[in-house]
């Protein structure tokens, strides 16, 4: 299937979210997208670039999610520039930063989500970005830049965002999924025993149990935390796994019925990705009427990264908006890049304006993680809970 087609399909499929939400009208409050700025010209890049070719490489080491980038991508870095990306991945924000802290990584890049730029900022494992290179940032959406994580962007640039919720088959359930009573309530969990799974993830998976108590999922209550905890002991021997990796894969042979998963990840289910696997078009995706998570992953250079030239000129390829665009319709997950939108096709570019891009509306159902000196809570907790 060609990229075109595939990316209309990864974006249909977030309808049911849309009517879900309340939000399928057309005049809904506006975002971003509306009004994205007109597109630079998709050429390919200038010769003379302000690259200085001299200064790069010949490596360049990329630590990033799985599933979380068209290779084609890397292809045309390594075609242009002549720099060889190598690639490995991971599956959660604790373990990359796990890997980072003990030093000498080798890594250049790595990719935390919002709360964990926090984190590596702190414990200065990042170096502060030379803006200078990055020619490409002003093709970025003003809405995703300067967030509380990094106000100044002085670390971090956005990659890609997205939002947390359920994946669903529908031809299990035919009446649609709309709370997380569908992977809390006891009631409901003997049916899908050994079919469903949760994020292998100790910010995201407590911060389901405490939606679907109501509650904020920063809150470090020691109460209301210890009742989330019960929830998660209560729900795990119906449990298939603790999954962050292959969600997406299981969903889409039909080895699970129903999971918590990250929007891609569920697009992915439903569509399939690129050569690696097919998608199988009951997967529908909901963010619960209790909320759900909003997140954006963020490119870092490690203060130890060998290759911090390289690592720059890599960023700013990735911010060049038909590479961005190309890549979010690989993947299927929200590029903050305005200047990308206009690239993507025009159905996409609908389904954005309509609502699929966080518009005021679903935002008010939407937290973003954050991190505080309390938020160690969660590690504990889940220690707990994995212990069990
Ligand atoms: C893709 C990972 C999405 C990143 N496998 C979630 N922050």
């Amino acid at each position: 299937m060609n990229w075109t087609r595939r990316t209309i399909l990864l974006f249909a499929m977030l309808l049911p979210l849309l009517v879900a939400c309340g939000n399928s009208s057309t005049d809904s409050p506006g975002n971003e997208y509306g009004s994205a700025p007109v597109a630079e010209s998709p050429a390919a890049a200038p010769a003379s670039d302000g690259v200085d070719r001299t200064k790069l490489a010949s490596e360049l080491y990329f630590y990033n999610w799985s599933d979380y980038i068209d290779p084609e991508t890397l292809e045309l870095f390594e075609q242009e520039y002549g720099v060889r990306v190598i690639y490995d991945t991971y599956d959660a924000n604790e373990d990359m930063i796990a890997k980072v802290r003990a030093g000498n990584s080798g890594y250049d890049i790595v990719v935390p989500s919002d709360y964990a730029v926090q984190t590596m900022v702190d414990e200065e494992l990042v170096q502060p970005l030379d803006k200078s290179l990055l020619t490409n940032l002003g093709a970025m959406s003003q809405n995703y830049l300067g967030i509380y994580f990094d106000p100044e962007n002085r670390y971090s640039v956005p990659y890609l965002l997205g939002l947390t919720g359920i994946a669903y088959n529908r031809e299990f359930f035919p009446n649609g999924v709309d709370s997380w009573s569908a992977l809390f309530d006891p009631a409901n969990l003997s049916a899908i025993q050994g079919k469903f799974s949760m994020l292998e993830d100790e910010r995201e998976t407590p911060g389901a149990a405490l939606k679907f108590l109501g509650q904020s999922l920063n809150t470090t209550d020691p109460a209301t935390l210890r009742q989330a905890q019960d929830l998660l002991i209560a729900q795990k021997p119906f449990l298939s796994a603790y999954n962050s990796s292959d969600v997406n894969r299981k969903l889409a042979s039909g080895e699970y019925l129903i999971a918590h998963a990250w929007s891609g990840q569920a697009m992915q289910a439903r569509n399939g990705l690129g050569d690696e696997f097919s998608g199988n078009p009951a997967i529908d995706f909901v963010i619960p009427k209790e909320g759900g998570t909003i997140w954006m992953d963020n490119l870092v250079i490690l203060n130890d990264s060998p290759n911090a030239y390289t690592a720059h000129v890599f960023i700013n390829f990735l911010m060049r908006p038909e590479i961005a665009a190309r890549n979010a319709g690989y993947v299927g997950y929200i590029t903050p890049n305005a200047a990308a939108v206009p690239l993507l096709p025009q159905e996409v570019q609908d389904l954005y304006a309509a609502g699929f891009a966080p518009n005021e509306e679903l935002l008010k159902r939407l937290e973003w993680i954050e991190r505080s000196a309390e938020t160690v809570a969660f590690t504990d907790l889940w220690t707990a809970v994995k212990g069990e």
